[in-house]
């Protein structure tokens, strides 16, 4: 069967055709890692670009998030590891004025499985609710962009966070489509990731654990 019919249901949005075809791939031992991404992440992939060739339109883009969504939910228990350590808390959201979820969830999610606690806060999160969201125990705030309107949004957070008083017992982890490692850089963030796999294994590197 292969993944194709898994990467045809998401990109075209047939949400309740996902579990069962996801199931089946595991059933006929096809690795958590590659029916994610070769037959989830690759699909959402060309869902953007038919976007911006201007094929499909916000709508399309939304019932394909929902595909992938109900897929992750399925995928989750696989892509976590059994007998996990505590390495440490993690809060993490999508910067102010950006509704992407699907990258930050996943990176919660490999985060998770690798041993992190995690405070997600969901999206549109202001840099008040990021510094507001930070405990004693905090040890990275972690953030996504997807826009390139919103990554400034990442540099306003390590702002608020610095007046709060509580950068330096912190390390800030960035990522998502527009966000690089110069811009990581630019704005003083510990760490950058190009995935959510990168994203746990950078978090125990700038942590020093694991
Ligand atoms: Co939007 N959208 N969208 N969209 N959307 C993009 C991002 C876009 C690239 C599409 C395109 O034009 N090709 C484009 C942004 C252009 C830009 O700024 N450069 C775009 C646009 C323009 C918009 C709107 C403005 C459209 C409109 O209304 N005219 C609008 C904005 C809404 C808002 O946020 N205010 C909008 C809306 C939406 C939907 C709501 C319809 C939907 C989101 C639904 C949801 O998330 N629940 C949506 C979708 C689905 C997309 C695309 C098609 C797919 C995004 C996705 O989920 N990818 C996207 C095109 C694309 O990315 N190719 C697009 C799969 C996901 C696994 O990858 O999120 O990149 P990604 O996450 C990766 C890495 O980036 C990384 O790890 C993840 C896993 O490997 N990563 C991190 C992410 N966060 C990280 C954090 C880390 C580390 C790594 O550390 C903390």
């Amino acid at each position: 069967m292969g993944v194709e019919k898994l990467f045809e249901a998401i990109a075209s949005g047939n949400a309740g055709a996902v579990p069962e075809l996801i199931e089946a791939e595991l059933e006929a031992g096809t690795s958590p890692g590659l029916i994610l991404k070769d037959g989830m992440i690759s699909a959402m992939e060309l869902v953007g670009s038919q976007f911006e060739q201007g094929e499909v339109y916000v709508p399309e883009m939304l019932i394909a998030a929902r595909a992938m969504q109900a897929g992750l939910s399925v995928l989750k228990p696989h892509l976590i590891e059994e007998d996990i350590p505590d390495l440490g808390r993690v809060v993490i959201g999508t910067v102010q004025g950006d509704l992407h979820d699907i990258g930050k969830n996943l990176v919660a999610m490999m985060l998770e499985g690798a041993g992190f606690e995690v405070l997600d806060l969901g999206t549109d999160v202001s840099p008040v609710k990021f510094v507001e969201a930070v405990d004693d125990n905090t040890d990275i705030v972690a953030m996504s962009a997807l826009l390139t309107t919103t990554m400034p949004q990442m540099d306003h957070v390590i702002e608020a966070l610095t007046e709060a008083g509580l950068r330096n017992r912190l390390k800030i982890m960035i990522g998502g489509a527009p966000v690089t490692q110069v811009y990581a850089d630019q704005i003083g963030a510990d760490a950058f990731a190009p995935d959510a796999g990168s994203a746990a294994r950078m978090a125990k590197q700038v942590l020093g654990v694991g």
